[in-house]
């Protein structure tokens, strides 16, 4: 059975087969977590590998080696800003189906690279300001219907803060 847990770390420290970056659609590094595995990956390596992918639509993910990290892979995952203000319920749902898509994205991606172990940040849920607990649920949710097939037997879910790990630790003992 494969196991999913919640991790108080900094993602960049994990052993895993590959970790999941919170990135913009320009693949151009930034602050938060992205800005956190750009400098421990290695900047320049890890610019050179995404200059020529052509950025990433929100929803989706991209692969690239971890370069310095412990992980061998990187997905690159384009969560939805969090906009209600001007959308209403219809805009919340589409923001639900965006951050579902770059938990899907990065599960195929696994599938693809063979990977046994991930580690996902809390997407979308910082500059994004996606409501962590909304967006928590559909982590869960969306990782948990991936898993038959894909080979994964370790997802992490690599959470910042104490407040965080007890909201998807409440959601996994369900
Ligand atoms: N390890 C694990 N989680 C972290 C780390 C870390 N080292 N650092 C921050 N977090 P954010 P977003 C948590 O803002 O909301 C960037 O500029 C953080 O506490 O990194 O998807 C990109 O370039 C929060 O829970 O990502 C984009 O422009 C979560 O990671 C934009 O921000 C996500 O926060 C993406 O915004």
């Amino acid at each position: 059975m494969p196991t999913l847990e919640a991790v108080l770390a900094d993602i960049t420290t994990l052993h895993v087969d590959a970790i999941v970056n919170a990135a913009n659609t320009k693949l151009k590094g930034g602050g938060g977590v992205d800005g956190a595995i750009h400098r421990a990956a290695g900047k320049a390596e890890l610019l050179a590998a995404t200059a020529p992918l052509g950025g990433c639509a929100t929803g989706d993910a991209k692969a690239t080696p971890g370069f310095r990290l412990p992980a061998t892979w990187i997905f690159h995952a384009v969560g939805p800003v969090w906009s209600v203000s001007r959308g209403g319920e219809a805009a919340m749902q589409k923001a639900d189906r965006l951050l579902a898509s770059c938990y899907h994205r990065c599960m195929e991606l696994a599938r693809e690279h063979g990977c046994r172990s991930i580690a996902f940040p809390a997407i979308s849920t910082g500059v994004y300001r996606f409501p962590p607990e909304r967006a928590a649920r559909f982590a869960v949710q969306s990782v948990r219907d991936q898993l038959a097939g894909s080979g994964v037997e370790r997802v992490i879910f690599c959470c910042f803060s104490e407040a965080t790990a007890r909201l998807y630790r409440s959601l996994l003992d369900q």
